[in-house]
């Protein structure tokens, strides 16, 4: 090393000192003498990068003195659009809002987004979340379930659907490395867009950011909210503007029934009289008042989603007067987003942010004493992320559209029970039963009402049950189903 760079990075050094004294977090260097200079220069980029005065503010509000969320007062449901277009309490013309979500499809105004950077620890994967085995039969990974339905929708639309994927630092190269080995799953590699999200120091329960290593702060993900600054900063936004693209369809990896391409909802989103075409959602109804989906609510006259984690008990049981709950409408993560939205929110970055919320979780770190490694047992730090959802209220208006869950709701995020593999393999196979019983096929059925078969109907076959009615795919459908069968077609 040269006199002059070994005086240059001592210098950087010291500024580095006297910022992390100012912000109580001067332990980051704790083990500097240990390092090569090549990582104490990684360890000082990482620091660069934190902005510690918004740092030191929500380590006060979130970590150290974290308050109950308070309920705004006015909190009120959210109407929204009812799956039976009939319902007397709110009637309504799907058709009128297909056509305008198909005219926009062919057009080329649609674009895909899943948002991939979660980290996936409940699952137990060791791998990106996409990557994971998802289907009943054929064992197709998330991300070739979602191409398929992409494929099989520009090719119904005479059109291209490009598809944006947001990663994170951790599972980017092992994402792009994935559709590599797979031919992008048959889709145009120009018309896939990938871009890591950014990232947050996990902060420890004294309020002391952790190291994951002596030279390296531990990181993780901003929270799906960090998808709005994500798609402007990467270009990806500019990217959609050139193309034309108006409407994004937002999903998360996990859930292999989504339905990507909706003509209905899309056109909802973009024509409805409510709508200001900048960000829809869609909601199922809560199987009770405990499910763990958050719930589209009004505050202050916006449309807005509080957390499940933050809707008091008593409210999520309360009833109506036929017995359905309050604050029925579960929100599955599924939304579409307008291009100018994006641009609006992020046109000054600086000014741009989602509130943060925190998480208490397990998080790899190293003994701020020892420098050994340590593999936490209990929950030892809090991970600071945004939520998509938190752009709700940003909209001048927003519309929701209840669909159903059973069509389109099967996620997979935990490794047993409550949405498992299994448990979201039973729901794809009753899904693929019922449509194949709409195509006159004789589907066998436990004393549970669940299909008795293990069944798989790929995007490519088709992308709804009308697709089953056409007479050459009919004609190639057996006339039933035999008890246990397994089937992909
Ligand atoms: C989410 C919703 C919940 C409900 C449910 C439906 C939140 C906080 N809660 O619960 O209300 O709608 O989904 O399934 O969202 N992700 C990123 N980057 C991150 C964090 C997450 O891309 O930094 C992605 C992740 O890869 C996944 C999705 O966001 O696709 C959901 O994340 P989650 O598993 O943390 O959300 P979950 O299941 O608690």
């Amino acid at each position: 090393m040269t006199a002059s760079s070994h005086s240059a990075s001592d210098s950087g050094a010291d500024s580095i000192s006297s910022l992390l004294a100012r912000h109580g977090q001067s332990h980051l260097l704790a083990f500097e003498d240990r390092l090569s200079a090549a990582e104490r220069r990684r360890l000082r980029e990482q620091i660069e990068h934190v902005n510690f005065v918004e740092l030191d503010r929500l380590i006060q509000e979130l970590v150290l003195q974290p308050g109950t969320s308070a309920l705004p007062p006015s909190l009120a449901p959210a109407a929204y659009y009812p799956a039976q277009h009939t319902d007397a309490s709110r009637p309504w013309r799907a058709e009128r809002f297909r056509e305008a979500g198909e005219d926009m499809i062919r057009s080329g105004k649609v674009a895909a987004f899943t948002v991939a950077g979660g980290q996936g620890t409940r699952l137990g994967w060791n791998g990106p979340k996409g990557t994971f085995p998802a289907t009943v039969v054929t064992g197709k990974p998330l991300f070739r379930v979602f191409a398929e339905q992409l494929l099989a929708a520009s090719r119904r639309y005479g059109t291209t659907i490009p598809w944006y994927i947001m990663t994170s630092p951790a599972n980017d190269a092992d994402t792009r490395a994935f559709f590599v080995d797979n031919n992008h799953f048959g889709l145009a590699p120009a018309d896939v867009f990938m871009f890591p999200q950014g990232v947050m120091p996990a902060i420890g329960l004294d309020g002391k950011i952790l190291l994951e290593t002596p030279g390296s702060i531990a990181l993780s993900p901003d929270g799906h909210g960090g998808s709005f600054r994500a798609l402007a900063g990467s270009g990806a936004i500019d990217d959609m503007a050139a193309r034309g693209i108006e409407v994004i369809s937002y999903f998360q990896v996990d859930n292999p029934l989504v339905r990507i391409v909706d003509p209905v909802f899309l056109g909802l989103h973009a024509t409805a009289p409510d709508s200001s075409a900048e960000m829809s959602s869609k909601m199922v109804a809560k199987v009770g008042p405990e499910e763990k989906v958050g719930v589209f609510c009004v505050v202050d006259g916006r449309t807005a989603v509080v957390e499940y984690s933050d809707l008091p008990k008593a409210l999520a049981e309360e009833r109506q007067p036929d017995g359905r709950l309050r604050f029925l409408a579960g929100s599955i993560a599924i939304h579409a987003i307008g291009v100018e939205f994006v641009q609006r929110l992020t046109a000054d970055p600086d000014r741009f942010g989602l509130p943060f919320h925190r998480a208490e979780k397990k998080v790899a770190c190293i003994d701020p004493r020892t420098g050994e490694a340590m593999q936490p047992e209990r929950p030892n730090a809090v991970k600071l992320e945004t939520f998509v959802f938190d752009a709700l209220p940003l909209a001048r208006s927003s519309v929701v559209l209840e669909t159903r869950r059973s069509e389109e709701f099967a996620p997979i995020k935990n490794a047993e029970g409550v949405d498992s593999p299994a448990s979201s393999h039973e729901l794809q196979s009753d899904r693929a039963g019922a449509w194949l019983e709409q195509a006159g096929v004789r589907v066998p059925r436990r004393a549970d009402g669940h299909v008795d078969a293990r069944l798989e109907i790929s995007p490519l076959t088709a992308l709804s049950p009308e697709e089953l009615l056409d007479p050459e795919r009919r004609s190639e459908l057996p006339s039933a189903i035999r008890p246990g069968q397994e089937l992909a077609i």
